[in-house]
């Protein structure tokens, strides 16, 4: 398909207090972001994690950073070993490093300094139940969320579960970053859909970088 968008430069839109979406800022470094996640996943690669309540997650999971977020029967945690290896999770690349402080800064957050990424791995029907993210021993600290490949679409709500939701569609090369007001804001990603994406082929990555420690 013919991308009429391909050339044009990124734009901002907000998203909710202390939310923005960074539209195609991730675009330019997309090859070199892809063959980190090759990287990092040949070293502690992607697995689907067992929930507290005995669910296989749709989405695989890995991580690099200081600390790696997992799940298994006892429950949600940061830890510097990656269970599956026994060994610690691999360092963050410096062009994930650059991205994230770089998307941060323009979203009004200058002093982000993540210690842990998150990265899903999404298959065609692949979906994210509605959550918070509160594992962060630095809720003041945004979160930056980079997306690549097929698109999917966000739900973002509001502090409460029952909080009516909005919808974003989010395209390869989309940052959203968010804190704030609304950093435990629930969210979700719908099932994605089947496709193949020129870069990617048939998957969605999502990087999501937090700083977890003091
Ligand atoms: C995803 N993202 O986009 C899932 N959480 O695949 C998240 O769960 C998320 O994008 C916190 C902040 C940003 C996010
Ligand atoms: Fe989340």
């Amino acid at each position: 398909m013919l991308d009429l968008f391909a050339d044009e430069a990124p734009w901002s839109e907000p998203l909710a207090p202390g939310a923005v979406v960074l539209r195609r800022l991730a675009r330019e470094q997309s090859d070199a972001l892809l063959a980190a996640i090759a990287q990092v996943a040949a070293v502690s690669p992607f697995r689907h994690m067992v929930t507290p309540g005995g669910y296989t997650m749709s989405v695989a999971m890995t991580n690099c950073g200081a600390l790696g977020w997992s799940t298994d029967s006892r429950g949600y945690c940061y830890a510097a070993i990656d269970p599956l290896t026994g060994r610690p999770w691999p360092a963050i690349p410096d062009v994930f490093l650059r991205l994230a402080k770089t998307a941060a800064s323009q979203a009004g957050y200058p002093e982000f300094s993540p210690d842990a990424c998150l990265i899903n791995r999404y298959q065609p029907g692949a979906k994210l139940s509605l959550h918070q993210d509160k594992d962060e021993a630095r809720l003041d600290a945004p979160i930056v969320s980079v997306s690549l490949g097929l698109p999917a679409t966000f739900q973002f709500g509001g502090l409460k579960r029952s909080d009516l939701l909005q919808r974003v569609w989010l395209e390869h090369g989309d940052v959203v970053v968010w804190g704030g007001a609304s950093r435990l804001f629930y969210h979700a990603i719908l099932p994605l859909k089947a496709g193949s994406h020129p870069q990617v082929g048939a998957w969605r990555y999502n990087l999501t970088f937090r700083r977890a420690a003091q």
